[in-house]
């Protein structure tokens, strides 16, 4: 069974004692064919994926690909960049308001955490939630999910915790709990809805509705529409990190299709569209070039662009909108000092 209901069966992570828990905070990023503006080919591999998207115009790469180990450090990193404030203000909330958060969502809920990562985020809601019943947590890291369920059995002796290693954004069984609890609540932080096309968005929310059930939850952590200059900052740091992650997608092709890509003729460059409300981020060839792939020449000119993801930054209103025609009902927004960025609590609609 699949992201849409309850199965008995469970892929879990083993624990298998406490690791040396990196102390970044670290959400897992987006792994499927629904993100950016790439439509979805679920199952084909990254030298076909590669191939369809260099080959279509304007060019364009999933930007699930940038997730190779290379590409999660540099994610890390990130999250850690003075100008990158979206991993700080969800956490500043989280310390903030969790009281209140967890007010809204009840005592002895079962909280279904996705890509949650090492759990940081995780590890202050759970801290602060009512006598939590369950948590499930899926990641498609079972390093990192056997790394936080060591490290929650330690700190949440009377959680029952159900580790899944499984991409959430695909098929995969939700294990049956054992122990009764109030209702289901979805955890997703780190604004990764934010990489997912608004009806792409939609779609996989109405997913979680299902998931979640009657009388379900979502927590959501969603990045809002700001001051164009503090976006932009984020995405072009001056330390050149994010350059480094949007470059790494090709020196993946080149390790591992055997493209020749040369990395001297390609910049990175991420710019806010305040009319579509959303960072583009693409990789601009600085000279008219050919790289080969898989024996394919694919010819680009000066100046010319591959897109490599989307970043959508939502207003409270407009992602109510969205997740609204999924079927949940809105509850409430928290927000950090500045306004940047929103922790949303909705509830499956009445209706659904
Ligand atoms: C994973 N995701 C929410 C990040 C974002 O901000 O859209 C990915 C990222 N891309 C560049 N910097 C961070």
């Amino acid at each position: 069974m699949s992201l849409n209901g309850r199965a008995r069966q469970c892929q879990s992570g083993s624990d298998l004692g406490a690791p040396n828990e990196p102390t970044v905070v670290f959400d897992s990023p987006p792994t499927a064919e629904d993100l950016t503006s790439v439509p979805s080919q679920r199952g084909s591999s990254f030298l076909e994926e590669t191939i369809a998207g260099l080959s279509r115009s304007p060019r364009s790469l999933p930007c699930k690909f940038f997730y190779d180990e290379r590409g999660a450090q540099l994610f890390q990193k990130i999250c850690e960049l003075p100008e990158y404030y979206i991993t700080r203000a969800e956490l500043q909330i989280l310390r903030r308001h969790g009281g209140e958060i967890a007010a809204a969502l009840g005592a002895q809920i079962e909280l279904i955490g996705l890509g949650t990562g090492a759990g940081t985020k995780t590890r202050i809601l759970l801290k602060k939630l009512r006598e939590p019943a369950v948590y499930v947590s899926i990641d498609i890291s079972k390093e990192q999910l056997r790394k936080s369920t060591a490290r929650f059995r330690k700190l949440f002796p009377k959680l029952q915790l159900l580790p899944v290693t499984a991409d959430y954004l695909e098929p995969f069984d939700l294990p049956l709990p054992r122990r009764v609890s109030s209702r289901s609540v979805v955890y997703f932080p780190g604004s990764t809805i934010g990489n997912f096309k608004p009806n792409a968005a939609t779609e996989f929310l109405r997913r979680l509705v299902d998931l979640c059930g009657h009388d379900g939850g979502l927590l959501i952590g969603v990045d809002l529409q700001k001051d164009k200059g503090v976006i932009e900052a984020a995405y072009n740091d001056r330390h050149g990190v994010t350059a480094q992650f949007n470059l790494n997608l090709l020196e993946r092709a080149n390790r591992e299709l055997g493209a020749d890509f040369d990395l001297n003729n390609w910049r990175h460059r991420a710019i806010y569209n305040s009319d579509e409300g959303r960072v583009e981020m693409y990789l601009i060839s600085e000279c008219d070039q050919s790289v080969y792939l898989d024996g394919r020449p694919f010819q680009f000119a000066a100046g010319e662009k591959i897109l490599t993801e989307y970043s959508y930054k939502h207003t409270p209103e407009g992602f109510a909108a969205v997740a609204g025609r999924a079927g949940f009902e809105f509850k409430r927004i928290w927000t950090d000092d500045a306004g940047l960025f929103g922790v949303f609590c909705f509830a499956v609609a009445s209706s659904m």
